[in-house]
C-alpha cells in the first residue's frame, strides 16, 4: 500500500488502488464499467475520459449547507495553516493515486490558507505550490487546470474583475497573476475562469456595459501575462447563468463565445462546460456542448448532473448515462477533449459520511461516463442515426438546395420556387430515435 500514500500517513486506510472488476463485480470498490486500459475507437478508455478530481469538493467542502454544520470529519486537519494544506496535499495525491485518475484541478484557496493580507496569501500559495509540484512528481498525477477564488472573500461581495471598486479589481489582480505563475510551475494544461460574482444583483447601482468591459480588459490582460511567461494551455471560461448572483455574466455557453469574440480572444479562450451550469441556464448538458462544438469552442468539462426537482446547482456525481451518452457522442464528433478532461466539480451528499464515501462517489461517475462511451462509440459504429440526420437534410444536397447554401439563390428566386412548391410533412422520427439509443444502450 505504501506506494499509494506519499508523506507519513496513510489517510484512506484499507483501501488500494481502485481495480476494474468488471460488471458483475460487487465490490463497491471496483469500477464495473471504466477499464482504463481498454481500447475504444483506438485509443485507451483513459486517453478518452481524462479524469480530475476536483480539490474543492473532494478535499474542502465539510457538507456545510445554510442551514446546517459541516458534517465531513477530514483527518487530515491541522489548525496551523501550513501543516494543513501540506496534510490535505498528502490526502489528496494519496486519494487521486488510489482512484487512478490523471489529473486534478484546484482553486488557489483550495490549496492554502489565502489569508487576510496580500503578503499572506502569496507566502502560503507559493509555499504550497513547491510541495505539489513534488507530489506531481512522486505520484504522475497532472494539473488539469487551476484557478483563482473571486468570490469567497467578503472583498469580493460585489464581484471581482467587474467590482466597481479599482482597488478590488487590482487584488483580483494579483491573484490571477500568481495562479497564471503557479500553473506554469506545475505544467498545468488550462487555467479556468469562473465568474459567480462578475454580474450582478441588481441594474439599479450596475452599470452592466462598462463592468463588461472591464472583464474583457482583465481577460486579455491576463492572456498576455500568461503568454509572456510561457503558459501554453488554454484559457477557459465556465458559463453560469446565476448562483451566487443575481445574473451572471457568462450565463451559457451561447453568451460566454459572444463574449470571447466581441473582446478578440478566440484564439487563447474555450469554454469549460458544466452539466449542472447548462441546466440552470435552462438547457440540457448536450445543448451547451454542442453550441461549443459547432463553434471550436470546447476546451473543458465540469462532470456533474442537476436534480431535476430543484433550480440550483446541486453538482452531484454523474450517474445518468443518457446523458453522458450523448456527451460522449458529441465529445466524439469532436475528436475528443483534447487537453480538456472531465473534472468532477461534484460533491457527496451532506450524509454521505464515510470517508470510502468518496470513492463510491468517484468510482459511480467514472463509470457513468464509460458507459457513455461505450454507447457513444456503439452509436457511431452502427451509424443509423447520424444517416438518418443526414436524410432528414438531403434537399440541400442538391439542385437549388445546394446553391442556397452556396449563397447562390435571390429571395426572389426563392420566391419564385416557393410558388410551385410542394410542402410535405416530413416525420422527425424523435420516438423512433428515443426507441433506438435504449437499443444501443440495453441490448
Ligand atoms: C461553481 C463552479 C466552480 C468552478 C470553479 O459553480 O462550478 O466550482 O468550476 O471556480
Ligand atoms: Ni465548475
Ligand atoms: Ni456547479
Amino acid at each position: 500500500m505504501k506506494d499509494y500514500f506519499v508523506g507519513n500517513t496513510e489517510y484512506f486506510k484499507g483501501i488500494g488502488k481502485i481495480q476494474y472488476e468488471g460488471a458483475k463485480s460487487d465490490n463497491p470498490l471496483a469500477f464495473k464499467f471504466y477499464n482504463p486500459k481498454k481500447i475504444v475507437r483506438g485509443k485507451t478508455m483513459e486517453d478518452h475520459l481524462r479524469f480530475s478530481v476536483a480539490y474543492w469538493h473532494s478535499f474542502c467542502a465539510d457538507g456545510t449547507d445554510p442551514f446546517g454544520r459541516a458534517t465531513q470529519t477530514y483527518p487530515w486537519r491541522d489548525s496551523n495553516p501550513s501543516r494543513n494544506a501540506r496534510n490535505k496535499a498528502e490526502a489528496a495525491f494519496e486519494f487521486i493515486t488510489k482512484l487512478g485518475a490523471p489529473y486534478y484541478a484546484f482553486h488557489d484557496a483550495d490549496v492554502a490558507y489565502d489569508g487576510e493580507t496580500a503578503a499572506e496569501y502569496e507566502k502560503y500559495y507559493l509555499e504550497i505550490a513547491e510541495y505539489l509540484k513534488e507530489l506531481q512528481k512522486a505520484t504522475g498525477v497532472k494539473l488539469l487546470w487551476n484557478t483563482s477564488n473571486l468570490f469567497s472573500h467578503p472583498r469580493y461581495m460585489n464581484g471581482a474583475a467587474t467590482n466597481p471598486e479599482f482597488n478590488v479589481l487590482t487584488r483580483a489582480a494579483l491573484q490571477v497573476k500568481t495562479n497564471l505563475d503557479v500553473n506554469v510551475t506545475l505544467g498545468g494544461e488550462g487555467y479556468t475562469f469562473w465568474g459567480g460574482r462578475e454580474g450582478y444583483m441588481s441594474l439599479w447601482n450596475t452599470d452592466m456595459k462598462r463592468e463588461e468591459e472591464h472583464l474583457g480588459m482583465f481577460f486579455r490582460l491576463a492572456r498576455d501575462y500568461g503568454r509572456s511567461i510561457g503558459f501554453k494551455g488554454t484559457f477557459y471560461i465556465e458559463p453560469k447563468p446565476m448562483e451566487p448572483s443575481k445574473h451572471q455574466y457568462d450565463f451559457d455557453a451561447a453568451t460566454a463565445i459572444a463574449f470571447i469574440r466581441k473582446y478578440d480572444l478566440q484564439d487563447d479562450f474555450k469554454c469549460n462546460i458544466e452539466n449542472n451550469h447548462a441546466t440552470l441556464a435552462g438547457h440540457t448538458f448536450a445543448h451547451d456542448l454542442q453550441v461549443c462544438v459547432d463553434n471550436g469552442m470546447l476546451g473543458s468539462v465540469d462532470a456533474n448532473q442537476g436534480d431535476r426537482q430543484n433550480g440550483w446547482d446541486t453538482d452531484e456525481f454523474p450517474s445518468d448515462v443518457y446523458e453522458t451518452t450523448e456527451a460522449m457522442l458529441i465529445i466524439l464528433r469532436n475528436g475528443g477533449l483534447h487537453s480538456g478532461g472531465l473534472n468532477f466539480d461534484a460533491k457527496r451528499r451532506r450524509n454521505s459520511t464515510d470517508l470510502s464515501d468518496m470513492f463510491i462517489s468517484h468510482i459511480g461517475g467514472m463509470d457513468a461516463f464509460a458507459l457513455g462511451l461505450l454507447a457513444a462509440d456503439k452509436i457511431l459504429s452502427d451509424g443509423k442515426i447520424d444517416a438518418m440526420k443526414k436524410e432528414r437534410y438531403s434537399s440541400f444536397d442538391s439542385g437549388d438546395g445546394a446553391n442556397y447554401e452556396k449563397g447562390l439563390c435571390t429571395l426572389e428566386q426563392l420566391a419564385e420556387l416557393g410558388r410551385k412548391a410542394a410542402t410535405p410533412l416530413i416525420s422527425g422520427k424523435q420516438e423512433l430515435l428515443n426507441n433506438l439509443v435504449n437499443q444501443y444502450l440495453f441490448s
